[in-house]
C-alpha cells in the first residue's frame, strides 16, 4: 500500500562533519546492549499499526524510536531498508468495524491514512515497503506451505497451528519462562485452552473462514492469516532473512516476536532478525494508553489544537525510548518553550562551538539512542555564548538531521 513522504535528513557528513559513531542498542533478545554497524546498508522492520482507531501518543513515541535509528544509521553512512506492516484485518478491527457500524475495509482505510498524515507531521521517516496483511495474502499461504513441509503445522477443526516446539530456540526472543508465557498469552490474542492443540502456547497460523467475517479462497481453503504468520511473511519477503532490527513497542516481545521469529527461523533454518529492540509503553489516566481501553491522547487532537507537531515530537524524545512512561498533558507546554529557545538560539549571529554540539548529540544517540542526553545537550548548546559564527547553522542541521526536529 501507499506509504507516507519522509522528510529530507540532510547529511552532517556533506557539511564536513564526517560520519556519526556506531549505533549500540539495547537487544531484547541478548539483554544487553549490541553494535548495529552491517556493512553498507541496514534493513529494518517494525510492527505496524492495527487501524481501527487514530495514532495516539503511545504510537507516536513508538514508531519516533525507530526514526530515531535510522537516523544514527544515515548518519554513519548506511543505505537503510525499512518496512513496516498494516495489520488491516484482524479480529480487534473486525470487532470494532462490526460495534460502529462501518465496513472494515473503510475503517481500515480510514485511520491508515490519519497515521500518515500524523506520521508525516510529526516528521516521522517513512518506510520504503508499507504492506497490508491483506495484499499479502500469497506470501502468508507460501510460507504456511514451508512450515508444512518441515511438519511444524497441525489441524484444529479447519483452522491451522504452528507448533512452536518446532523451533528449537522457541524462547529466546522474550527470554520469558513458560510459565510467564501462559500467563501473557491469553492477554494477547493467545488462545491457550482451545481444545485439540498440542500445546497450550501454540499458535494460530490460518483462521478457516467464520461467518460474517473477510475470508480469501487460497490453497489453504478459505480463510484468513494469523497474527504473527502476517509479520513473519512480509518481513521475509520484503527484508529476507537475518535483518538488522525487528522492532515494536515492549507488548509484542511475546507472542508476537516470539512467534515470528520461531515461524521465520522453522521455514529457512536461518536466524529472523540480528537485534530485537522494543520500545516502552506511554500510559495515561495510570494505565498503558490503548485502543481497548480508549484512554487515549490522540496525535491528531494535539494537532487540530493547534499543537506545533515539533513541539509534540520534543515532548516525546524528552522521553528515553526504553523507558515506560506516563503522559500529564503538561509537557506540552514544557516542549513548545523549548523549541522557541532553540529557533531563537540557532538563528543568534554566534554561539558555542556547532562541531562540539553535534560530537554530542551524536554520542548520545548512538548510546543506545539517548533522546534526553541529546536534548539536554542541545539546551546548554543553546543557554551558552560563543563566538562560532556557524554554531546557528551547523544546530539547525543536526537537530533536523539526528533528532527529525525542524527548527
Ligand atoms: N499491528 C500490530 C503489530 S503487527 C499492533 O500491535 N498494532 S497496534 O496498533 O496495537 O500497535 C502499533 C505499535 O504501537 C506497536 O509497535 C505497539 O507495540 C505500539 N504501541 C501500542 N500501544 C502503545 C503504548 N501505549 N505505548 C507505546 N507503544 C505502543
Ligand atoms: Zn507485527
Amino acid at each position: 500500500m501507499r506509504s507516507w513522504s519522509s522528510p529530507e535528513v540532510p547529511s552532517l557528513d556533506a557539511l564536513g562533519l564526517g560520519r556519526g559513531p556506531a549505533l549500540t542498542i539495547h537487544d531484547s533478545a541478548s539483554k544487553g546492549a549490541v553494535t548495529s554497524d552491517p556493512e553498507g546498508a541496514a534493513r529494518l522492520y517494525v510492527c505496524g499499526i492495527t487501524p481501527y482507531d487514530a495514532t495516539h501518543l503511545g504510537h507516536a513515541s513508538t514508531y519516533l524510536a525507530f526514526d530515531l535509528l535510522q537516523r544514527v544509521w544515515l548518519d554513519r553512512g548506511l543505505d537503510v531498508t525499512y518496512t513496516q506492516n498494516v495489520t488491516d484485518v484482524d479480529d480487534p478491527l473486525l470487532e470494532r468495524a462490526t460495534a460502529t457500524g462501518i465496513d472494515w475495509v473503510e475503517l481500515a482505510e480510514r485511520e491508515t491514512q490519519l497515521f500518515r498524515d500524523d506520521m508525516t507531521a510529526l516528521r516521522v521517516l517513512a518506510p520504503a515497503a508499507y504492506v497490508g496483511a491483506v495484499e499479502s495474502i500469497d506470501l502468508v499461504v507460501d510460507l504456511i506451505d514451508t512450515l508444512e513441509a518441515a511438519g511444524a503445522v497441525y489441524r484444529v477443526d479447519d483452522d491451522l497451528y504452528f507448533d512452536v516446539h518446532a523451533d528449537a530456540a522457541f524462547g529466546t526472543v522474550s527470554g520469558f519462562d513458560e510459565q510467564t508465557m501462559l500467563q501473557i498469552f491469553p492477554e494477547r490474542g493467545g488462545d491457550p485452552d482451545r481444545p485439540g492443540k498440542k500445546h497450550p502456547l501454540d499458535c494460530l497460523l490460518w483462521l478457516a473462514e467464520r461467518p460474517g467475517e473477510p475470508s480469501w479462497e487460497t490453497r489453504l481453503g478459505r480463510g484468513r492469516p494469523g497474527w504473527h504468520i502476517e509479520c513473519a511473511a512480509i518481513a521475509l519477503h520484503h527484508l529476507g532473512t537475518a535483518f538488522d532490527v525487528q522492532g515494536g513497542g515492549s507488548d509484542l516481545v511475546f507472542p508476537h516476536h516470539e512467534m515470528s521469529a520461531s515461524e521465520a527461523t522453522v521455514a529457512t533454518h536461518e536466524p529472523f532478525a540480528r537485534a530485537y529492540v522494543h520500545a516502552g509503553m506511554v500510559g495515561y489516566d495510570g494505565e498503558k494508553m490503548s485502543k481497548s481501553k480508549g484512554n487515549l491522547v490522540l496525535v491528531s487532537k494535539l494537532r487540530a489544537e493547534g499543537r506545533d507537531p515539533m513541539a509534540i515530537r520534543l515532548a516525546l524524545l524528552a522521553h528515553h525510548y526504553r523507558s515506560d512512561w506516563e503522559w500529564f498533558g503538561g509537557e506540552i507546554d514544557g516542549a513548545e518553550a523549548r523549541l522557541a529557545a532553540w529557533r531563537t538560539a540557532v538563528a543568534r549571529p554566534t554561539g558555542p562551538s556547532g562541531q562540539d554540539l553535534v560530537a554530542a548529540v551524536r554520542a548520545a544517540m548512538a548510546d543506545d539512542l539517548d533522546a534526553p542526553a541529546a536534548l539536554a545537550a542541545v539546551d546548554a548548546w543553546a543557554a551558552g555564548s560563543g563566538d562560532d559564527a556557524e554554531a546557528g547553522a551547523t544546530a539547525r542541521t543536526a537537530i533536523d538531521a539526528l533528532l527529525g526536529v525542524l527548527l
